[in-house]
């Protein structure tokens, strides 16, 4: 059995075998853990999803990933809730379109990675193995210690364990910080943390949306743009959101290479709450701008059924490949 294959299968790490596996860290135990949910008691009304959402020749499906949030495992360590979660570093060959594959290398197999979700004050934990060939890390926005910063090469066949209060809430990015970090997070090595503030915000049909480009060709320029991983995905498969339902998207542009995009939505206008870091909305707009790892939550509702797009207006970005729609679905 392989390192990694320990590392997915066991339930639980114990100290020994994380540093049998040259895995570091802080103040592990062994206490009981428990899965658990942040989800609210009430529920957003949401079309439902079908389980085989096409795959498009991939390991995973952008369907899945919309609204896929990875609450990890929690456990109580002097009265503390410690939410732990586990990456490993690898690579696939992702199907970019029926011409192109991509070599990409990426955290538990999908780009983008898991989307990690902790609530404000929790003690986030996360254990990080390397199985890629090339040296990676993890380097998380928001506050850690310095040690916890990720900027260290982490070597092939060995690990990481990354511990730091989820702090502040937002929305925020992780991301390989190895040098030169613009081929590593090209490569598909980034994702998104999701740090929701002590009261929950409303229940809502609630979606991530990152933002990648891919150099395909090794000429310095991105060729192919995605929302979610797999170029014009949701072209392909509209999301289907319900008329009149609060929607709320996660939107993080980790598009390498070209400085600045847009977030355009159509037939509508969105409320923007920056950096995921307030609770009340600063302004609605049609359009936001955002540097390359910038990041907001963006709420709106539908008025009319139908079809509409969003994208970066930037339009050879999205005529590349960074272009979905939601597929509005009567309330009635
Ligand atoms: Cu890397």
């Amino acid at each position: 059995m392989s390192n990694l294959d320990r590392f997915i299968h066991n339930p639980l790490l114990h100290r020994r075998q994380l540093l049998k596996y040259g895995l570091t860290g802080l103040g592990l135990t062994t206490a009981t853990l428990a899965w658990q949910s942040l989800k609210p008691q009430a529920t957003a009304r949401i079309p439902v999803v079908p389980a085989n959402s096409p795959m498009m020749g991939n390991s995973f499906s952008p369907m899945q990933t919309l609204r896929d949030f990875d609450y990890g495992t929690v456990k109580q360590e002097n009265g503390r809730t410690v939410r732990e979660f586990r990456m490993v570093a690898g690579n696939t060959t992702l199907q970019l379109n029926t011409a192109v594959s991509f070599n990409s290398w990426n955290f538990n197999g999908r780009v983008p990675g898991p989307t990690l979700r902790a609530k404000a004050g929790e003690l986030i934990r996360v254990s990080f193995l390397n199985q890629a060939g090339h040296a990676h890390s993890l380097h998380f926005h928001g506050f850690h210690p310095a040690a916890m910063d990720g900027i260290k090469p982490i070597r092939n066949g060995t690990g990481m364990i990354y511990e730091f209060e989820a702090e502040p809430y937002g929305l925020h990015l992780y991301h390989c910080h190895v040098s030169p970090v613009t081929r590593h997070i090209g490569k598909g090595l980034y994702g998104m943390l999701i740090i929701d503030p002590p009261e929950p915000r409303p229940v809502a049909d609630e979606m991530v949306l990152l933002m990648g480009g891919y150099d395909t060709n090794d000429d310095g320029k991105n060729e192919l743009y995605a929302f979610n991983g797999v170029p014009d995905y949701y072209m392909m498969h509209p999301i289907e959101i319900y008329q009149h339902q609060l929607i709320r998207l996660y939107v993080l542009n980790t598009i390498e290479i070209d400085p600045v995009v847009t977030f355009h939505l159509h037939a509508n206008m969105f409320r923007v709450y920056p950096t995921g870091m307030t609770l009340q909305p600063t302004h609605s707009t049609d359009v936001i701008t955002m540097g390359t790892a910038e990041r907001h939550i963006l709420e709106f509702e539908f008025k009319y059924p139908g079809e509409f797009m969003f994208h970066p207006h930037q339009d050879r970005i999205a005529e590349n490949g960074c272009m979905g729609a939601f597929k509005v679905v009567s309330a009635t």
